[in-house]
């Protein structure tokens, strides 16, 4: 029988169907649960019809947000969440959300300027080779460091921030941009499959479709 849970955790999707949503902020807080073994219950917040309560416990009214059955405290955003559960279950550590190596820091941002820059313009062109800077800086780490995570032998708190956010770069760009990871990147190429092969990516995972229909809406407004 499963233990009972001692974290909720809120995250973007729908509370009817339970399908999880496309937000790597929630997917890190997830992976933080999971690889930390922490007995917890998902719950869905539906970003059309947001609870009055989330804006109590959250006044930016972003997920993901956490609640601590046994402290009955809540936390808000996936940084201070991974940080508190780094305190709460120290075992396996994982660091706090700043852990090293700071590579990749400017990832999204570039992702999101790349996406959404017109079509066939130079400014995609440049948008897009900013954001290969930033796969290249992750890419050459891994090559340099030669071990399988950024954190080491083992994934830390700068893999479970990036890998969610790598993953959305693959999919978005490649749906929207036509626009693939370059091959010469391989060692971040085989760092993206081997993450997504841990237990915690499958319990926590949402199919790209979600990815796309997200960016969609984004891309649209
Ligand atoms: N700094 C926040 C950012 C979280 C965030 O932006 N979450 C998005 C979903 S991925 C959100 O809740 N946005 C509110 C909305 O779109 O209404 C964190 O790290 O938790």
């Amino acid at each position: 029988m499963a233990a009972n849970p001692i974290i909720e955790s809120y995250v973007k999707g729908n509370p009817e169907t339970h399908e999880r949503g496309d937000c790597p902020f929630s997917h890190r807080a997830l992976l933080t649960l999971a690889e930390k073994h922490v007995p917890y219950k998902e719950e869905y917040i539906d970003f059309n019809n947001k609870p009055k309560w989330l804006f109590d416990v959250n006044p930016k009214g972003s997920v993901p947000v956490i609640h601590d059955l046994e402290a009955d405290k809540w936390v808000p955003d996936s940084s201070e969440i991974v940080d508190y559960l780094e305190d709460r279950f120290p075992d396996p550590s994982l660091g706090k959300h700043d852990a090293p190596p700071h590579v990749g820091e400017k990832l999204f941002p570039s992702f999101v300027a790349a996406l959404k820059a017109k079509k066939d313009t130079d400014e995609e062109s440049k948008k897009i080779g900013v954001l290969v800077q930033e796969l290249e800086a992750i890419n050459n780490h891994l090559r340099d460091n030669k071990t399988p995570y950024l954190g080491g032998e083992r994934p830390n708190q700068a893999d479970l921030g990036l890998a969610p956010k790598l993953y959305h770069v693959e999919v978005a760009m490649r749906e929207f941009k036509g626009w693939e990871i370059p091959d010469l990147l391989s060692n971040l190429k085989e760092y993206n499959q081997r993450i997504r092969s841990r237990d915690s990516w499958k319990q926590t995972y949402y199919p790209e479709e979600k990815v796309v229909q997200g960016w969609k809406a984004h891309i649209e407004a």
